[in-house]
C-alpha cells in the first residue's frame, strides 16, 4: 500500500494530475452535473489511487455506461452517472500506469454512494472474484449482490494477513494495477474460498414480452400485416400490455394478474406501459420493438394482447383484433433463464387461440397446438426472426436487463 500511494504522489504531482487539478476540473464537472445539465443523477464518490482520465462503470453484461461528470481531486473522485439504479457493476480506471478496479454490488436510483475506494485492494479484491465466478460457472448477471459485499470483506481481511488473497494484493501493488500476469495457482487459491452462487430464482423466471411495431412485419401466413386494421393511427399513442392468467394456468395467484393489466379482475385495456426506450429491459431506445419484463412463475399459462393507445383509453380503436386472445405458457424452451416472446402487433396467426388466420390451424390454437411445425408449441416462447424474412432464426438471450434473482438474504 505504502508503495502505491508512493506511486501516485509522483503522478500527482509532476504530471497529469497537476495539470487537472490546476484548471480546476472539479469545480467545473460537478457544476455541469448539478447546474448546466439540471437532471437528476447518480453519484458514486471514494478515495482513489491513480489519475484517470475517465472512469468507466460496465454493467454486468460488459456494456459500458457514459458518465455525466467525472472529477479527480487529490486522492479522491466523484463519478455522476446517469439517474438509474446499477447492480454488480464494475468500476475500471486506467491511467499510464496501470488499470486500477472495483466491483460495486448496488447503487440505488438518484443517490450518492460514498466510500467505493478504487485502489489496489479492490482491485485484488475484483480479480479474485472474477476468477471464482469463473470457477463457480457463474456471472456478474446473476450471482447475488449481497454475496459480492461478503465476498469483498472476506478478502479485504484476508489481504491483511498471510493468505493467498495477499499475495494478489501485492502482485497488484508490484504492477501498480492489474498485473501482466498473474500466478493462476495463487488466484485459484484465493478465489477458491468465495461462495458465489447463482441467485437465480427457483421457481421465478424473468419474463420478457416483445412486440414489433414496425410497418412491413408478417403474420404467421408470411402475408404482410396491415398494422391500423383495427387499430386508429392516431398521435399521442404508445404500446400497452393487457392481459392475465389463463383459466388453464395451474398458478391461480392474484399478484400476477395484477402485473398483467387485470387488477380488477378483468382485463382493462392501456394500463400497462411497454417500453421503447431502451429501460426496463428494452434492448433497443426507438426501434418500435416495444417491451415488458414481468417475472411470472415458471409453468404460469397466461392470455394476452397488445394495445396501441393512450393511457386508460377504452378497447376501440388500440386493440389488436377484437376478442380473443394470444396464449403464453410460461416455459422457458432454451434454458437461459428468460422466457422471451417477440410477436409482430397484429400478427392473428400465430399464438392466438380463436379465429387463427393460420391457414394450417384450423382456426384454433391450444396449448400443445405446433402449427408452424417446428417441434415447439406455438403457445411457448420462439425464436426470434431476425431478418423478418417470416422465418424464424434463433433464440436470443436478452442481454438489457438479468434474469429474476433471489433476493439477498439479510
Ligand atoms: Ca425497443
Ligand atoms: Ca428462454
Ligand atoms: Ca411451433
Ligand atoms: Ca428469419
Amino acid at each position: 500500500m505504502k508503495h502505491m500511494h508512493d506511486v501516485i504522489r509522483v503522478i500527482g504531482v509532476g504530471g497529469f494530475g497537476a495539470l487537472l487539478f490546476g484548471c480546476g476540473l472539479e469545480a467545473i464537472a460537478v457544476d455541469a452535473a448539478s447546474e448546466d445539465h439540471p437532471i437528476p443523477v447518480t453519484t458514486v464518490r471514494g478515495a482513489i489511487a491513480n489519475t484517470p482520465e475517465t472512469i468507466i462503470l460496465t454493467r454486468p453484461d460488459g456494456e459500458e455506461v457514459e458518465p455525466i461528470a467525472l472529477a479527480v481531486s487529490g486522492a479522491t473522485y466523484r463519478l455522476d452517472l446517469p439517474d438509474a439504479a446499477y447492480t454488480n457493476a464494475r468500476l475500471t480506471a486506467a491511467d499510464d500506469d496501470g488499470t486500477l478496479m472495483t466491483l460495486v454490488p448496488a447503487i440505488e436510483v438518484e443517490s450518492v454512494l460514498d466510500g467505493v475506494d478504487i485502489d489496489a485492494r479492490s482491485t485484488a479484491a475484483t480479480l479474485i472474484v472474477d476468477q471464482a465466478l469463473s470457477a463457480q460457472g457463474t456471472t456478474l448477471q446473476i450471482v447475488q449482490s449481497c454475496l459480492l459485499t461478503q465476498a469483498f470483506d472476506k478478502l479485504y481481511t484476508e489481504m491483511d494477513g498471510e493468505a493467498a488473497a495477499a499475495e494478489v494484493l501485492a502482485a497488484v501493488e508490484d504492477a501498480g494495477g492489474v498485473p501482466e500476469t498473474l500466478d493462476e495457482a495463487v488466484v485459484g487459491s484465493a478465489a477458491a474460498g468465495v461462495a458465489l452462487e447463482s441467485g437465480v430464482h427457483p421457481t421465478l423466471i424473468r419474463t420478457v414480452l416483445e412486440v414489433d411495431f414496425n410497418e412491413g412485419r408478417q403474420d404467421g401466413n408470411c402475408d404482410n400485416i396491415s398494422r391500423f386494421r383495427w387499430v386508429e393511427d392516431e398521435p399521442g399513442k404508445q404500446m400497452y400490455f393487457v392481459g392475465g392468467l389463463h383459466e388453464d394456468s395451474p398458478v391461480q395467484d392474484l399478484q400476477y394478474n395484477a402485473l398483467l393489466g387485470s387488477a380488477s379482475g378483468s382485463w382493462t385495456p392501456n394500463q400497462i406501459p411497454m417500453y421503447d426506450d431502451g429501460t426496463n429491459g428494452d434492448e433497443a431506445a426507438g426501434d418500435n420493438i416495444w417491451t415488458l419484463t414481468v417475472d411470472l412463475p415458471r409453468g404460469a399459462r397466461i392470455g394476452y394482447k397488445y394495445t396501441w393507445g393512450q393511457r386508460g383509453q377504452l378497447w376501440t380503436g388500440t386493440e389488436e383484433w377484437p376478442g380473443n386472445q394470444r396464449i403464453l405458457e410460461v416455459v422457458d424452451v432454451n434454458e437461459d433463464d428468460f422466457v422471451r416472446r417477440r410477436d409482430n402487433f397484429a400478427d392473428e396467426a400465430t399464438n392466438k387461440d380463436k379465429s387463427n388466420l393460420n391457414r394450417s390451424s384450423g382456426g384454433e390454437i391450444d396449448w400443445e397446438s405446433d402449427v408452424n411445425d417446428d417441434g415447439i408449441p406455438d403457445a411457448w416462447e420462439r425464436p426470434l426472426d431476425l431478418d423478418n424474412d417470416c422465418m424464424l432464426d434463433m433464440f436470443v438471450t436478452p442481454t438489457a436487463i438479468g434474469p429474476a434473482t433471489v433476493d439477498c438474504e439479510e
